[in-house]
Protein backbone atom coordinates (compact mmCIF):
# COMPACT_ATOMS: atom_id res chain seq x y z
CA UNK A 1 0.00 0.00 0.00
CA UNK A 2 3.28 1.84 0.62
CA UNK A 3 3.74 2.01 -3.16
CA UNK A 4 0.42 4.16 -3.91
CA UNK A 5 1.49 6.61 -2.02
CA UNK A 6 4.80 6.88 -3.59
CA UNK A 7 2.70 6.22 -7.10
CA UNK A 8 1.22 9.81 -6.61
CA UNK A 9 4.85 11.73 -5.87
CA UNK A 10 5.31 12.14 -9.48
CA UNK A 11 1.62 13.31 -10.25
CA UNK A 12 1.86 15.92 -7.24
CA UNK A 13 5.39 17.07 -8.60
CA UNK A 14 3.70 17.91 -12.02
CA UNK A 15 0.52 20.25 -10.38
CA UNK A 16 3.37 21.66 -8.15
CA UNK A 17 5.57 22.72 -11.15
CA UNK A 18 2.44 23.91 -12.79
CA UNK A 19 0.94 26.00 -9.91
CA UNK A 20 4.64 27.70 -8.40
CA UNK A 21 4.65 29.17 -12.22
CA UNK A 22 1.56 31.21 -11.44
CA UNK A 23 2.79 32.76 -8.34
CA UNK A 24 6.24 32.99 -6.19
CA UNK A 25 8.39 30.01 -6.01
CA UNK A 26 7.36 28.43 -2.75
CA UNK A 27 9.16 25.40 -2.19
CA UNK A 28 8.45 22.31 -0.41
CA UNK A 29 9.21 22.40 3.23
CA UNK A 30 10.89 18.83 4.41
CA UNK A 31 8.87 17.93 7.71
CA UNK A 32 6.04 20.41 6.90
CA UNK A 33 3.43 20.98 4.47
CA UNK A 34 4.57 20.53 0.33
CA UNK A 35 3.31 22.94 -2.39
CA UNK A 36 0.04 21.36 -3.81
CA UNK A 37 0.63 18.53 -1.25
CA UNK A 38 -2.44 16.03 -2.28
CA UNK A 39 -0.94 13.29 0.24
CA UNK A 40 -0.67 13.07 4.33
CA UNK A 41 2.74 14.10 5.07
CA UNK A 42 5.69 11.44 4.69
CA UNK A 43 5.59 9.59 8.01
CA UNK A 44 8.34 9.52 10.26
CA UNK A 45 6.72 7.57 13.17
CA UNK A 46 5.31 3.79 12.76
CA UNK A 47 2.19 5.06 13.96
CA UNK A 48 1.91 7.37 11.10
CA UNK A 49 2.96 4.64 8.87
CA UNK A 50 0.22 2.47 9.94
CA UNK A 51 -2.34 5.54 9.38
CA UNK A 52 -1.12 5.76 6.26
CA UNK A 53 -1.78 2.47 5.41
CA UNK A 54 -5.14 2.56 6.93
CA UNK A 55 -5.93 5.16 5.20
CA UNK A 56 -4.87 3.80 1.75
CA UNK A 57 -7.08 0.58 2.96
CA UNK A 58 -10.07 2.46 3.57
CA UNK A 59 -9.83 4.58 0.73
CA UNK A 60 -9.31 1.63 -1.70
CA UNK A 61 -12.02 -1.03 0.09
CA UNK A 62 -14.66 2.39 -0.38
CA UNK A 63 -13.57 2.80 -3.78
CA UNK A 64 -13.86 -0.79 -4.92
CA UNK A 65 -17.97 -0.69 -2.90
CA UNK A 66 -18.74 2.85 -4.85
CA UNK A 67 -17.92 1.41 -8.71
CA UNK A 68 -18.98 -2.39 -7.53
CA UNK A 69 -22.73 -1.01 -6.37
CA UNK A 70 -22.97 2.04 -9.35
CA UNK A 71 -21.96 -0.63 -12.05
CA UNK A 72 -24.65 -3.07 -11.02
CA UNK A 73 -27.18 -0.29 -11.07
CA UNK A 74 -26.29 1.58 -13.87
CA UNK A 75 -26.24 -1.93 -15.95
CA UNK A 76 -29.33 -2.89 -14.65
CA UNK A 77 -31.02 0.84 -15.06
CA UNK A 78 -29.68 0.35 -18.76
CA UNK A 79 -30.20 -3.25 -19.43
CA UNK A 80 -33.76 -3.52 -17.99
CA UNK A 81 -35.06 -0.29 -19.18
CA UNK A 82 -39.15 -0.18 -19.75
CA UNK A 83 -38.91 0.67 -23.19
CA UNK A 84 -37.57 -3.05 -23.73
CA UNK A 85 -40.64 -4.44 -22.05
CA UNK A 86 -38.73 -5.54 -18.77
CA UNK A 87 -41.26 -6.74 -15.78
CA UNK A 88 -40.06 -5.67 -12.15
CA UNK A 89 -38.62 -9.24 -10.35
CA UNK A 90 -40.25 -9.61 -6.63
CA UNK A 91 -38.13 -10.70 -4.15
CA UNK A 92 -39.69 -9.24 -0.91
CA UNK A 93 -38.96 -11.37 2.16
CA UNK A 94 -36.40 -13.06 0.48
CA UNK A 95 -34.71 -14.59 3.32
CA UNK A 96 -31.66 -15.15 0.71
CA UNK A 97 -30.90 -11.92 0.03
CA UNK A 98 -31.69 -10.29 3.67
CA UNK A 99 -29.11 -12.03 5.10
CA UNK A 100 -26.52 -11.20 1.94
CA UNK A 101 -26.80 -7.45 2.31
CA UNK A 102 -26.65 -8.20 6.05
CA UNK A 103 -23.91 -10.33 6.52
CA UNK A 104 -21.71 -8.89 3.84
CA UNK A 105 -21.57 -5.34 5.29
CA UNK A 106 -21.04 -6.77 8.57
CA UNK A 107 -18.13 -8.96 6.93
CA UNK A 108 -16.21 -5.27 5.42
CA UNK A 109 -16.95 -3.17 8.46
CA UNK A 110 -15.37 -5.73 10.57
CA UNK A 111 -12.37 -6.66 7.81
CA UNK A 112 -12.06 -2.22 8.54
CA UNK A 113 -12.57 -2.90 12.02
CA UNK A 114 -10.08 -4.51 13.59
CA UNK A 115 -7.15 -3.05 11.79
CA UNK A 116 -8.13 0.57 13.01
CA UNK A 117 -8.57 -0.40 16.59
CA UNK A 118 -5.05 -2.06 16.43
CA UNK A 119 -3.66 1.37 15.53
CA UNK A 120 -5.94 3.68 17.58
CA UNK A 121 -4.69 1.12 20.97
CA UNK A 122 -1.15 1.48 19.90
CA UNK A 123 -2.09 5.63 19.46
CA UNK A 124 -3.36 5.38 23.30
CA UNK A 125 -0.52 3.79 25.12
CA UNK A 126 1.47 6.10 26.41
CA UNK A 127 3.39 3.82 28.94
CA UNK A 128 6.90 3.36 29.45
CA UNK A 129 8.10 6.93 27.94
CA UNK A 130 11.57 7.99 27.76
CA UNK A 131 11.00 11.46 27.94
CA UNK A 132 7.47 13.13 29.31
CA UNK A 133 6.95 16.72 28.24
CA UNK A 134 4.24 18.96 28.75
CA UNK A 135 2.62 21.14 26.19
CA UNK A 136 0.98 24.17 27.28
CA UNK A 137 -1.68 26.05 24.36
CA UNK A 138 -1.48 29.54 25.26
CA UNK A 139 -3.23 32.59 23.44
CA UNK A 140 -1.06 32.32 21.00
CA UNK A 141 2.06 30.01 21.80
CA UNK A 142 3.00 27.15 23.09
CA UNK A 143 5.19 25.96 26.62
CA UNK A 144 6.98 23.24 26.97
CA UNK A 145 8.19 21.85 30.30
CA UNK A 146 10.57 18.34 30.09
CA UNK A 147 8.96 16.60 33.81
CA UNK A 148 10.53 13.18 33.12
CA UNK A 149 13.95 11.75 31.52
CA UNK A 150 17.09 13.13 30.00
CA UNK A 151 16.41 17.30 30.00
CA UNK A 152 13.89 17.17 33.06
CA UNK A 153 13.74 20.66 34.51
CA UNK A 154 14.56 22.18 31.22
CA UNK A 155 11.16 24.75 30.69
CA UNK A 156 10.55 27.28 27.87
CA UNK A 157 8.02 28.83 25.56
CA UNK A 158 8.00 28.45 21.98
CA UNK A 159 6.34 32.08 19.92
CA UNK A 160 6.21 32.80 16.33
CA UNK A 161 8.93 34.52 14.64
CA UNK A 162 8.32 37.98 14.96
CA UNK A 163 9.41 38.59 11.37
CA UNK A 164 7.06 36.46 9.94
CA UNK A 165 4.38 37.84 12.03
CA UNK A 166 4.85 41.32 10.69
CA UNK A 167 5.31 40.51 7.14
CA UNK A 168 1.58 38.65 7.93
CA UNK A 169 0.20 41.97 8.74
CA UNK A 170 1.87 43.82 6.36
CA UNK A 171 0.30 41.92 3.36
CA UNK A 172 2.75 40.91 1.59
CA UNK A 173 4.16 37.59 1.44
CA UNK A 174 5.88 38.13 -1.91
CA UNK A 175 9.31 36.44 -0.23
CA UNK A 176 7.67 34.55 2.18
CA UNK A 177 9.83 31.81 3.08
CA UNK A 178 9.32 27.96 2.68
CA UNK A 179 8.68 27.78 6.69
CA UNK A 180 6.25 31.00 6.66
CA UNK A 181 4.34 31.40 9.98
CA UNK A 182 5.92 27.87 11.19
CA UNK A 183 9.25 29.23 12.41
CA UNK A 184 9.28 29.46 15.86
CA UNK A 185 12.08 30.97 18.42
CA UNK A 186 12.92 27.67 20.76
CA UNK A 187 11.62 24.61 18.85
CA UNK A 188 11.03 21.74 20.91
CA UNK A 189 13.65 19.58 20.68
CA UNK A 190 13.44 15.68 20.98
CA UNK A 191 15.96 12.67 20.80
CA UNK A 192 15.13 10.21 17.81
CA UNK A 193 14.26 7.01 18.43
CA UNK A 194 12.76 7.51 22.11
CA UNK A 195 9.39 7.61 23.17
CA UNK A 196 8.09 11.08 23.91
CA UNK A 197 5.26 11.36 25.72
CA UNK A 198 3.34 14.56 25.35
CA UNK A 199 0.74 15.54 27.60
CA UNK A 200 -1.38 18.65 26.84
CA UNK A 201 -3.02 20.94 28.73
CA UNK A 202 -4.19 25.21 28.43
CA UNK A 203 -3.89 28.22 30.35
CA UNK A 204 -7.03 29.74 28.29
CA UNK A 205 -9.36 28.38 25.95
CA UNK A 206 -8.92 24.85 24.29
CA UNK A 207 -6.18 24.74 21.82
CA UNK A 208 -4.45 20.86 19.66
CA UNK A 209 -1.38 19.99 19.46
CA UNK A 210 -0.83 18.20 15.95
CA UNK A 211 1.91 17.28 13.89
CA UNK A 212 1.05 15.97 11.25
CA UNK A 213 4.53 13.40 10.03
CA UNK A 214 4.11 11.93 13.61
CA UNK A 215 0.37 11.39 13.24
CA UNK A 216 -0.41 13.15 16.45
CA UNK A 217 -3.15 15.55 17.13
CA UNK A 218 -4.37 15.99 20.70
CA UNK A 219 -6.47 18.35 22.13
CA UNK A 220 -4.84 20.86 25.12
CA UNK A 221 -7.44 21.51 27.76
CA UNK A 222 -7.89 24.21 30.37
CA UNK A 223 -7.98 22.34 33.39
CA UNK A 224 -7.51 18.79 32.20
CA UNK A 225 -4.73 16.50 30.95
CA UNK A 226 -4.90 14.86 28.16
CA UNK A 227 -1.74 12.99 26.15
CA UNK A 228 -0.58 11.47 23.43
CA UNK A 229 3.50 9.67 22.13
CA UNK A 230 5.24 9.96 19.56
CA UNK A 231 8.61 8.05 18.62
CA UNK A 232 10.67 9.66 15.56
CA UNK A 233 12.67 7.41 13.95
CA UNK A 234 14.33 10.07 11.46
CA UNK A 235 16.25 12.81 12.67
CA UNK A 236 14.81 16.15 11.14
CA UNK A 237 12.63 19.19 11.49
CA UNK A 238 9.13 18.52 11.76
CA UNK A 239 5.70 21.26 11.83
CA UNK A 240 2.20 21.43 12.48
CA UNK A 241 0.02 23.88 13.55
CA UNK A 242 -2.18 24.40 16.86
CA UNK A 243 -5.27 22.42 15.45
CA UNK A 244 -8.18 23.92 17.34
CA UNK A 245 -10.16 27.54 16.65
CA UNK A 246 -8.73 29.26 19.55
CA UNK A 247 -8.91 32.76 19.07
CA UNK A 248 -7.81 35.68 16.30
CA UNK A 249 -4.16 34.48 16.63
CA UNK A 250 -5.00 30.70 16.22
CA UNK A 251 -3.12 31.10 12.77
CA UNK A 252 -0.06 32.29 14.90
CA UNK A 253 0.77 29.57 16.84
CA UNK A 254 2.92 26.86 15.30
CA UNK A 255 4.71 24.26 16.33
CA UNK A 256 8.78 23.28 15.34
CA UNK A 257 9.89 19.91 16.82
CA UNK A 258 13.64 19.27 16.13
CA UNK A 259 14.12 15.66 16.39
CA UNK A 260 17.78 15.33 17.11
CA UNK A 261 20.32 12.20 17.32
CA UNK A 262 20.81 10.77 20.58
CA UNK A 263 24.13 12.47 20.98
CA UNK A 264 23.04 15.50 19.83
CA UNK A 265 20.52 15.47 22.33
CA UNK A 266 22.71 15.34 24.92
CA UNK A 267 24.50 18.46 23.90
CA UNK A 268 21.67 19.95 23.62
CA UNK A 269 20.19 19.37 26.95
CA UNK A 270 23.46 19.93 28.69
CA UNK A 271 24.15 23.46 26.58
CA UNK A 272 20.53 24.76 28.22
CA UNK A 273 20.86 23.33 31.69
CA UNK A 274 24.53 25.86 31.53
CA UNK A 275 22.11 28.76 30.27
CA UNK A 276 19.77 28.04 32.89
CA UNK A 277 22.57 28.31 35.67
CA UNK A 278 23.56 31.26 34.03
CA UNK A 279 20.75 32.92 34.58
CA UNK A 280 19.91 32.12 38.15
CA UNK A 281 22.16 34.61 40.30
CA UNK A 282 24.52 33.89 42.45
CA UNK A 283 22.42 34.66 46.49
CA UNK A 284 26.30 35.24 47.53
CA UNK A 285 27.50 37.64 44.48
CA UNK A 286 28.16 40.73 46.49
CA UNK A 287 26.46 43.71 44.51
CA UNK A 288 27.92 47.38 44.36
CA UNK A 289 25.16 49.93 44.53
CA UNK A 290 25.05 51.05 41.19
CA UNK A 291 24.49 47.75 40.18
CA UNK A 292 22.20 47.06 42.23
CA UNK A 293 20.07 50.25 41.56
CA UNK A 294 19.99 49.63 38.14
CA UNK A 295 18.92 46.28 38.37
CA UNK A 296 15.98 47.28 40.56
CA UNK A 297 14.72 50.12 38.52
CA UNK A 298 13.65 46.94 36.40
CA UNK A 299 12.28 45.11 38.93
CA UNK A 300 10.73 47.94 40.50
CA UNK A 301 8.94 48.76 36.72
CA UNK A 302 7.73 44.94 36.39
CA UNK A 303 6.48 44.53 40.43
CA UNK A 304 5.84 47.37 41.56
CA UNK A 305 5.06 50.44 39.80
CA UNK A 306 1.39 49.27 39.17
CA UNK A 307 0.52 50.22 42.76
CA UNK A 308 3.33 52.59 43.78
CA UNK A 309 3.44 54.60 40.20
CA UNK A 310 6.72 54.99 38.30
CA UNK A 311 7.28 58.32 40.17
CA UNK A 312 7.08 56.43 43.83
CA UNK A 313 3.86 58.67 44.64
CA UNK A 314 1.75 55.93 45.13
CA UNK A 315 -2.17 56.69 45.00
CA UNK A 316 -4.62 56.59 47.69
CA UNK A 317 -4.29 54.22 50.36
CA UNK A 318 -1.12 52.81 47.85
CA UNK A 319 1.92 54.59 50.15
CA UNK A 320 4.33 57.02 48.75
CA UNK A 321 7.47 55.35 48.61
CA UNK A 322 9.41 58.54 47.72
CA UNK A 323 9.57 60.29 51.60
CA UNK A 324 8.69 57.20 53.12
CA UNK A 325 9.86 56.57 56.35
CA UNK A 326 9.94 52.68 56.14
CA UNK A 327 11.96 53.61 53.10
CA UNK A 328 14.42 55.91 54.83
CA UNK A 329 14.66 54.04 58.31
CA UNK A 330 16.74 51.24 58.88
CA UNK A 331 16.97 48.65 55.95
CA UNK A 332 15.03 45.80 58.27
CA UNK A 333 12.00 47.64 58.17
CA UNK A 334 11.59 47.99 54.44
CA UNK A 335 12.75 44.04 54.23
CA UNK A 336 10.26 43.31 56.21
CA UNK A 337 7.66 45.00 54.35
CA UNK A 338 8.86 43.39 50.84
CA UNK A 339 8.66 39.59 52.30
CA UNK A 340 5.79 39.86 54.64
CA UNK A 341 3.39 42.53 53.17
CA UNK A 342 1.63 45.09 54.98
CA UNK A 343 -2.25 46.09 56.03
CA UNK A 344 -2.85 42.33 55.73
CA UNK A 345 -2.39 42.34 52.13
CA UNK A 346 -3.10 45.49 50.28
CA UNK A 347 0.69 45.59 49.91
CA UNK A 348 1.72 42.01 48.88
CA UNK A 349 4.67 39.77 49.86
CA UNK A 350 6.70 39.56 47.42
CA UNK A 351 8.82 36.10 48.60
CA UNK A 352 8.29 34.45 45.17
CA UNK A 353 11.10 36.98 43.90
CA UNK A 354 14.74 36.27 43.83
CA UNK A 355 16.89 37.52 46.96
CA UNK A 356 19.10 39.07 44.16
CA UNK A 357 15.35 40.90 43.01
CA UNK A 358 14.39 41.48 46.35
CA UNK A 359 17.82 43.14 47.04
CA UNK A 360 17.70 45.25 43.76
CA UNK A 361 13.98 46.72 44.24
CA UNK A 362 15.00 47.80 48.20
CA UNK A 363 18.43 49.36 47.27
CA UNK A 364 16.76 51.15 44.08
CA UNK A 365 13.74 52.23 46.24
CA UNK A 366 16.01 53.51 48.98
CA UNK A 367 18.06 55.49 46.30
CA UNK A 368 15.93 56.74 43.79
CA UNK A 369 13.41 60.15 43.51
CA UNK A 370 14.28 62.08 46.61
CA UNK A 371 15.79 59.27 48.64
CA UNK A 372 19.39 59.07 48.93
CA UNK A 373 19.71 56.83 52.02
CA UNK A 374 23.38 55.44 50.52
CA UNK A 375 22.18 52.61 52.02
CA UNK A 376 22.44 49.16 49.84
CA UNK A 377 20.96 45.65 50.62
CA UNK A 378 23.00 42.36 49.63
CA UNK A 379 21.07 39.55 48.36
CA UNK A 380 23.16 37.50 50.96
CA UNK A 381 20.66 39.69 53.97
CA UNK A 382 17.60 38.51 52.06
CA UNK A 383 19.15 34.87 52.54
CA UNK A 384 19.28 35.39 56.11
CA UNK A 385 16.03 37.34 56.44
CA UNK A 386 13.91 34.41 54.75
CA UNK A 387 15.32 32.63 57.70
CA UNK A 388 14.41 34.83 60.00
CA UNK A 389 18.02 37.05 60.82
CA UNK A 390 17.45 40.31 59.98
CA UNK A 391 19.70 42.87 59.99
CA UNK A 392 20.21 44.70 63.41
CA UNK A 393 18.14 47.80 63.84
CA UNK A 394 14.36 48.93 62.82
CA UNK A 395 13.43 45.62 64.69
CA UNK A 396 10.28 44.72 62.79
CA UNK A 397 8.80 47.29 60.73
CA UNK A 398 5.06 46.57 60.88
CA UNK A 399 4.49 46.51 64.34
CA UNK A 400 4.82 49.30 66.19
CA UNK A 401 3.01 51.31 63.10
CA UNK A 402 0.65 49.30 62.34
CA UNK A 403 0.04 46.94 65.55
CA UNK A 404 -3.95 46.48 65.36
CA UNK A 405 -3.84 45.82 61.76
CA UNK A 406 -1.18 43.99 61.43
CA UNK A 407 -2.04 40.12 62.94
CA UNK A 408 0.44 38.71 60.33
CA UNK A 409 3.30 40.84 61.81
CA UNK A 410 2.86 38.70 65.37
CA UNK A 411 3.31 35.39 63.61
CA UNK A 412 6.31 36.82 61.71
CA UNK A 413 8.98 34.90 62.48
CA UNK A 414 7.18 31.52 62.15
CA UNK A 415 6.32 32.63 58.59
CA UNK A 416 9.87 33.25 58.05
CA UNK A 417 11.15 29.93 59.30
CA UNK A 418 8.62 28.65 57.04
CA UNK A 419 10.42 29.61 53.97
C1 LIG B 1 -1.07 45.60 44.67
C2 LIG B 1 -0.50 46.91 44.89
C3 LIG B 1 0.93 46.98 45.41
C4 LIG B 1 2.05 46.52 44.78
C5 LIG B 1 2.14 45.82 43.44
C6 LIG B 1 3.15 46.88 45.65
N1 LIG B 1 2.70 47.49 46.75
FE1 LIG B 1 3.86 48.25 48.22
N2 LIG B 1 2.18 48.89 49.18
C7 LIG B 1 0.89 48.75 48.75
C8 LIG B 1 -0.01 49.32 49.71
C9 LIG B 1 -1.53 49.34 49.59
C10 LIG B 1 0.79 49.81 50.75
C11 LIG B 1 0.33 50.48 52.02
C12 LIG B 1 0.18 49.43 53.11
C13 LIG B 1 -0.16 50.06 54.44
O1 LIG B 1 -1.18 50.71 54.48
O2 LIG B 1 0.60 49.84 55.34
C14 LIG B 1 2.15 49.52 50.38
C15 LIG B 1 3.24 49.84 51.18
C16 LIG B 1 4.54 49.63 50.85
C17 LIG B 1 5.66 50.00 51.66
C18 LIG B 1 5.59 50.69 52.99
C19 LIG B 1 5.45 52.15 52.72
C20 LIG B 1 5.15 52.93 53.98
O3 LIG B 1 5.55 54.11 54.00
O4 LIG B 1 4.48 52.39 54.87
C21 LIG B 1 6.78 49.62 50.98
C22 LIG B 1 8.21 49.81 51.43
C23 LIG B 1 6.35 49.01 49.75
N3 LIG B 1 4.98 49.03 49.69
C24 LIG B 1 7.22 48.51 48.81
C25 LIG B 1 6.79 47.88 47.67
C26 LIG B 1 7.70 47.27 46.72
C27 LIG B 1 9.20 47.31 46.82
C28 LIG B 1 6.92 46.74 45.76
C29 LIG B 1 7.40 45.92 44.55
C30 LIG B 1 8.22 44.78 44.82
C31 LIG B 1 5.54 46.98 46.09
N4 LIG B 1 5.50 47.67 47.25
C32 LIG B 1 4.47 46.57 45.34
C33 LIG B 1 0.49 48.17 47.55
C34 LIG B 1 1.35 47.59 46.63
CU1 LIG C 1 -4.49 27.48 19.72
Amino acid sequence: MKNISTKLVPWSLTLAAWGSSLVHAAQDLPGGPAVNQLNLHPPVTRIAVEQHNLHWMMLIICTLIFVGVFAVMFYSIWKHRKSKGAKAANFHESVKVELAWTIVPFIIVIIMALPATKVLVAQKDTTNADLTIKATGYQWKWGYDYLNGEGEGLSFVSTLDSGHRAMSDSGNVSAAPNDYLLKVDNPLVVPMGKKIRIITTANDVIHSFMVPAFGIKQDAIPGFVRDTWFKAEKAGDYYGQCAELCGKEHAYMPIHVKVLSAADYTAWVAGEQKKLAAKQDDPNKVWVLADLVARGEKVYAANCAACHQANGKGAGPIKALDGSPVVLGATADMMHAVLEGRANGAMPAWKQLSDTDLAAVVTFTKNHWSNHTGQLVQPAQFVMARSGKFPEGGGSAAAPTAAPDQPAAAAMPAAAAAQ
